[in-house]
């Protein structure tokens, strides 16, 4: 990832996928609660993975320690003829909240976008969740307020 002061550091993403089948719905919010981003998508083809969203988004921003980071896929883009979802629909949705970036255009199946999508996701948390150390000039969680390297005092 490049940084704002134009460096490069590494960033590693420890990702859980969530099955979005209801029996699980029970365990969301403990899953979600102090994850630095979430990567939400709905499916061009299914009108009804749009409104799901809302619920999603509500559940996430009312955990105790929320993400930072919200990313909106489009996904099955492979499908345009199939599109169900105008882009329009889900501009208001993503206004409505405060996702980051834009909403990208995924396809599991060619595989557009989908490094991209992740490379956004961990920019947006480099931006939202990380703060470089003024003594050792290493990354650590905004959260801290003491370097998790070198020890020293956030200013
Ligand atoms: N054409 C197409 N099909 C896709 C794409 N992504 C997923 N699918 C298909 O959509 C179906 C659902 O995909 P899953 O990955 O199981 O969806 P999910 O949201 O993870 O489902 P849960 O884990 O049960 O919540 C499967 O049949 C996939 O093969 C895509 O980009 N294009
Ligand atoms: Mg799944």
């Amino acid at each position: 990832m490049n940084t704002d002061d134009g460096s490069s550091i590494d960033i590693l993403l420890n990702l859980w996928d969530f099955g979005g089948e209801k029996k699980f719905r029970i365990l969301f919010p403990s899953y979600v609660s102090g994850a630095s981003g979430a990567l939400m998508l709905y499916d061009i083809t299914n009108k009804d993975s749009l409104e799901d969203l809302h619920n999603w988004i509500n559940i996430i921003d009312n955990v105790q320690n929320p993400p930072r980071t919200k990313i909106l896929l489009e996904h099955k883009i492979d499908l345009e003829d199939q599109r169900e979802v105008s882009r329009e629909d889900a501009m208001e949705v993503f206004n409505q909240y405060n996702f980051e970036g834009e909403i990208m255009s995924t396809s599991a199946k060619t595989g557009e976008n989908v490094e991209n999508a992740f490379k956004m996701l961990g920019e947006q948390i480099l931006k939202n969740s990380l703060i470089k150390c003024s003594n050792c000039g290493k990354h650590y969680p905004i959260e801290l307020k003491f370097c998790q390297y070198c020890g020293s005092k956030r200013f």
